[in-house]
């Protein structure tokens, strides 16, 4: 193949999806992961069906390490050839202090958001490393930078992807192999549905009364990240709405 390979976690909604469009459009071939598999075969349709590409779907779920290895190594041996690794499956489940916060909601956060992270990257470097060439990209957030009370676990998780990334930047160094940190403000997606179990209104009070990042900015940020020339390495961004200037401070106007 000669369109450049990219494998994004977390394809069916938010960042992931607006990533999978974005790299389609510019002629990336993709592979394209997630638990929702309706939504990954509808995508997989009609990035096709619009756009010189071609995509393979894998349908897993990250938390578990079994499952994920078996689906990265059911990959066709020209599909292990990937250039691009977005590691983007993430999620926050609920907002509580570590007194009285729900147990199965931190290990959901650990599971994905650490664990998960690190059997793609492990399967999928030891293949760039092979190749002497590849670009891993994970999507951390404010919270890897700052710890805002009732997210100490979510905040743990993303403080680990930033550390992880450190590590993998200098570990990857030998072989050519870019490592990249994104690490977004409020981005408009699902996340807060899925932080609040499906409760619209409460999601929607996070978004209200400024304009947060929409998920089409960070792909384009990926885009600018992966369309550098060999000798760049973006090595860290953080990427905020204009409204928000830490994890806890936004410039709300009431309505
Ligand atoms: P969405 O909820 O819209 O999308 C999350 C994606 O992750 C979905 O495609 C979902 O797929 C996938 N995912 C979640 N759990 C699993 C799992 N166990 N196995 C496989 N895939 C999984 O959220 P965002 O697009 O906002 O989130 C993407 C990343 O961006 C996350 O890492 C998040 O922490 C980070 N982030 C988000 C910010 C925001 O404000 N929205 C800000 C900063 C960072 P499926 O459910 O089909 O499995
Ligand atoms: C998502 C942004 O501030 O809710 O990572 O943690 S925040």
């Amino acid at each position: 193949m000669n369109q450049k390979i990219a494998l994004i976690t977390g394809a069916t909604a938010g960042i992931g999806y607006e990533t999978a469009l974005l790299l389609a459009q510019n002629n990336y071939n993709l592979i394209l992961t997630g638990r929702r598999k309706e939504r990954l075969e509808s995508l997989r349709k009609s990035l096709e069906s619009t756009f010189d590409c071609k995509i393979i779907t894998l349908n897993f779920d990250i938390r578990l390490k079994t499952e994920t290895e078996q689906a990265l190594n059911s990959l066709p041996d020209e599909w292990k050839q990937i250039d691009i690794l977005i590691n983007n499956a993430g999620l926050a489940a609920g907002l509580a202090p570590v007194n009285s916060a729900d147990v199965n909601d931190w290990e959901d956060m650990i599971d994905t958001n650490v664990k998960g992270l690190l059997y793609t990257s492990r399967i999928i470097s030891s293949w760039m490393i092979e190749r002497q060439t590849g670009h891993i990209i994970s999507i951390s957030s404010i919270a890897g930078r700052e710890s805002y009370p009732n997210g100490s676990v979510y905040c743990g998780t993303k403080h680990a992807v930033e550390a992880i990334s450190r590590a993998m930047r200098i570990e990857l160094l030998p072989y050519g192999i870019k490592v990249t940190t994104i690490a977004p403000g409020a981005v408009d997606t699902e996340f807060s549905l899925v932080r609040f179990r499906g409760d619209k209104d409460r999601a929607a009070q996070v978004y209200k009364g400024f304009t947060p990042l929409s998920a089409k900015d960070i792909a384009e940020t990926i885009l600018f990240v992966v369309t550098r020339p060999p000798h760049v390495n973006i090595d860290d961004i953080l990427i905020m709405p204009t409204s928000q200037g830490s994890a806890r401070d936004f410039n709300k106007k009431s309505e």
